[in-house]
């Protein structure tokens, strides 16, 4: 080790270039992460306030799974959160970041399907003048909007504060009526088969009975 002040740092920059040399796209995703966390792209990633609407129309727990990939949010390094995202991801996000208006396509890694598709309809711009007036995110999304196919649109989804994304999970008298017209054609057949099967076993006792008698 050298013992004069100039030699001393060049030892220490010698050892910074060898860690960047050496594990450069860690150290470059690293460094993204944490300009990502703490700059200005840190603004205003999630958006409670609708999370909390749900929870208050409708009387039923809401996390933050509702629009995002993990159930606490994006701030953190688990799965679907920031701080855990590789590079592609980041680069998602960024994208997703800047579709201010309705119509882009986008696969935002710290959102689920609900929350993607939100963006998608209304852009971000109209997103984020909703925050203030969180109850009109059901009017912005319409009628059309079902992730999850169970015939129950996400926009009653988020009045019922039942899971958009998940098929199995609504309001069970909608989802009884839905599934009572999309297998209205069984339920009549599987009727006219049970009452004709009766009046065929009805005929069959008559005349099993009538042969009988004339023995
Ligand atoms: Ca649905």
């Amino acid at each position: 080790m050298r013992k004069n002040k100039k030699g001393v740092r060049l030892v220490l920059f010698e050892r910074k270039d060898h860690f960047i040399a050496g594990n450069s796209r860690a150290a470059i995703a690293r460094l993204a992460v944490f300009i990502f966390i703490f700059s200005g792209c840190n603004e205003a990633i999630a958006y409670p306030q609708f999370q909390e609407y749900a929870e208050k129309h409708s009387g039923q727990a809401a996390n933050c799974a509702m629009c995002h990939s993990n159930g606490n949010g994006p701030t953190g390094t688990g799965p679907g959160q920031i701080g855990g995202l590789n590079e592609d991801e980041l680069k998602k996000l960024d994208e997703a970041r800047k579709a201010f208006e309705p119509g882009e396509k986008i696969d935002s890694p710290i959102l689920n399907e609900f929350g993607n598709k939100i963006i998608e309809k209304l852009g971000r711009k109209e997103v984020i003048a909703l925050v203030k007036e969180p109850a009109r995110l059901a009017d912005k999304l319409g009628k059309e909007l079902d992730t999850d196919h169970d015939g129950i649109p996400d926009a009653e989804e988020y009045l019922d504060g039942t899971d958009p994304n998940n098929r199995f999970h609504g309001n069970p008298w909608k989802l009884f009526l839905v599934n009572l017209d999309r297998y209205k054609q069984h339920i009549l057949l599987t009727i006219a088969a049970v009452l004709l099967l009766n009046f065929g076993l009805g005929h069959l006792i008559k005349g099993i009975a009538l042969i009988t008698e004339k023995r």
